[in-house]
């Protein structure tokens, strides 16, 4: 089993690609998000996170992180998180033939172009408002 020291050693040379739904999973999504957050700025290289459809403030006002931000905290931070997730992006694609995203999205994706065109674009079409894809 590796230790702790060698599995943050493995992050400077390895890849991680998370996908999405952080949050909504229990009493404890601010913790989740803040270590995952963490991670990214301390490898920001090697460590991605994609947008899950628990990123989205309609969903997440309704499933939990809403609630929790606003117990623990204060609505406000929601507010910031929402900010965060919406500068996520949708989708990633490895070495140019691998396409990575989170499973349940929207169900108005269907093809590759139609995550192209997320670029600069109006993206209302699929129900989100990111406008990125990762290439790695
Ligand atoms: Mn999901």
């Amino acid at each position: 089993m590796p230790t702790a020291i060698g599995r943050m050693q493995s992050m400077r040379y390895l890849n991680y690609l998370f996908l999405g739904d952080y949050v909504d999973r229990g009493r404890q999504s601010l913790e989740t998000i803040c270590l995952l957050l963490a991670y990214k700025i301390k490898y920001p290289e090697n460590f991605f996170l994609l947008r899950g459809n628990h990123e989205c403030a309609s969903i997440n006002r309704i499933y939990g992180f809403y609630d929790e931000c606003k117990r623990r905290f204060n609505v406000r931070l929601w507010k910031t998180f929402t900010d965060c997730f919406n500068c996520l992006p949708v989708s990633a694609v490895i070495d140019d033939k691998i396409l990575c995203m989170h499973g349940g999205i929207s169900p108005d994706l269907n093809n590759l172009d139609q995550i192209r065109n997320l670029y600069g674009g109006d993206s209302g079409v699929v129900g989100c408002s990111c406008k990125y894809i990762l290439v790695l």
